[in-house]
């Protein structure tokens, strides 16, 4: 394995040949192309120009600092082999479900993996006004069998202990520390403040201290909660689709944590989608509201029914007890009403935003909508504790709908 140094397009061509001569017999035939796009990474596509039968291959090498900030912000190259190592996890129990990774080089802190890019990006195509039927399934079981068999319900305790010390994230857990469960809160220079939202953030949202102490919970039970092995970043922008079939990438901040942050970043996506579905899909906003509303109701029926019917077969009877899984359902739906409030509040003004608000034009009109997903994510953050089902946290949702 080579000494780490940072690839060009024209290094990925020797390293390529390097470790997959049969790749490509000439080196000229060999096409590489930069088209990362994320906060954190390069991406390079590759392929052999000359032989259609040889796959496009996606490299993917971490950087030692964060790529939207640059230098200034040194980040972690370990990120790569956990996102490596979670994929294969994961891959286990929903080998459809993540992207295929053909070879890894930690020392380089890169992998190779199989090239999506003819599927769309999620949280695009609901902009589009594309619905997208399957998700809730495929997302639901996905969730369901990766949290049951990395967890202590499914695995052997001292297995259980070694994986969450091999998914131990420090660096990457705290931009989540920060950028989510911290700076939103607070007047802070990394915040993305336009002149339109500043004075409901100062007036209002910045004054709302009964908020700020359950996030404060929140965020100690995100840090102290090593649950099951989480995706760590399960936004509508992780989530590739094609036709009938999902991909879940991006597992960079991957770690054992609760349950419901994973669920909490799916949801709370999907709110800043449904909130904005007024500007997207004017003709049809409505429409793909309720559709958005269904995408959660399903997907948490579907995580539910799979995830119960795992937790009755538990091993340890301790935990298959019927009056077990009612508890363990109840406190789960809290946590992922709470964290889907802080998922959705993080995007509208922290570091690090959505598309469905950078391409809204006017300030004013972006400003509303923020204004409405703020007051949403906090709702459901203030609510989470007396919501029995999923039709209590749909029913505060539907408030909003316009
Ligand atoms: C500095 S990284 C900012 C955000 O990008 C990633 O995709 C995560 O969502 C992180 O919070
Ligand atoms: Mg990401």
């Amino acid at each position: 394995m080579a000494e780490y140094k940072i690839l060009d397009s024209n290094s990925v061509k020797d390293y390529i040949l390097k470790i997959m001569p049969d790749y490509c017999a000439e080196r000229d035939d060999l096409k590489v192309e930069e088209v990362g796009d994320g906060n954190l990474n390069l991406v390079f596509k590759v392929n052999n120009s000359k032989d259609a039968a040889k796959k496009t291959l996606i490299l993917k090498q971490a950087l030692p600092y964060v790529r939207l900030v640059g230098k200034d912000w040194p980040m972690t190259r370990d990120r790569s082999r956990i996102e490596s190592e979670a994929i294969k996890t994961q891959s286990k129990y929903c080998p459809d479900y993540v992207p295929e990774i053909f070879f890894t080089d930690n020392e380089m802190s890169l992998f190779l993996m199989e090239d999506l890019s003819d599927y769309n990006l999620y949280a695009y195509n609901l902009m589009q006004g594309e619905k997208n039927d399957y998700i809730a399934e495929i997302v639901g079981e996905f969730l369901a069998e990766n949290f049951f068999h990395s967890s202590d319900l499914g695995m052997d305790a001292k297995e259980k202990k070694n994986e969450v010390k091999k998914f131990i994230n420090p660096d990457l857990c705290k931009i989540t520390e920060d950028l989510i469960f911290t700076e939103p809160y607070f007047d802070v220079e990394r915040n993305n403040v336009s002149d339109a939202l500043r004075p409901f953030l100062e007036e209002d949202f910045w004054q709302r201290d009964e908020l700020k102490t359950e996030v404060a919970k929140l965020k100690y039970n995100f840090m102290n909660h090593a649950e099951a092995l989480l995706h760590g970043d399960m936004h509508t922008r992780s989530i590739f689709v094609k036709d009938d079939s999902v991909k879940i990438f991006d597992q960079e901040f991957a770690f054992y944590g609760p349950m419901g942050f994973d669920f909490g970043l799916f949801f709370g996506n999907l709110l800043l989608n449904f909130v904005t579905q007024e500007y997207w899909n004017k003709d049809k906003a409505v429409e793909m509201q309720d559709h958005i509303i269904e995408v959660i109701n399903d997907t948490w029926h579907k995580f539910e029914e799979r995830f119960l019917e795992l937790m009755a077969q538990a091993e340890d009877r301790m935990y298959s007890l019927e009056s077990m899984r009612n508890v363990f359902i109840k406190h789960l739906l809290a946590e992922i009403a709470g964290y889907t409030g802080t998922s959705a509040i993080r995007r509208v003004h922290g570091l690090a935003g959505v598309p469905e608000f950078w391409d809204i034009e006017d300030e004013k009109t972006k400003a509303d909508l923020k204004i409405k997903a703020l007051n949403l994510g906090s709702e459901l953050i203030l609510k989470r504790e007396k919501f029995e089902s999923i039709d209590d946290l749909l029913d505060v949702v539907r408030k909003y709908k316009i």
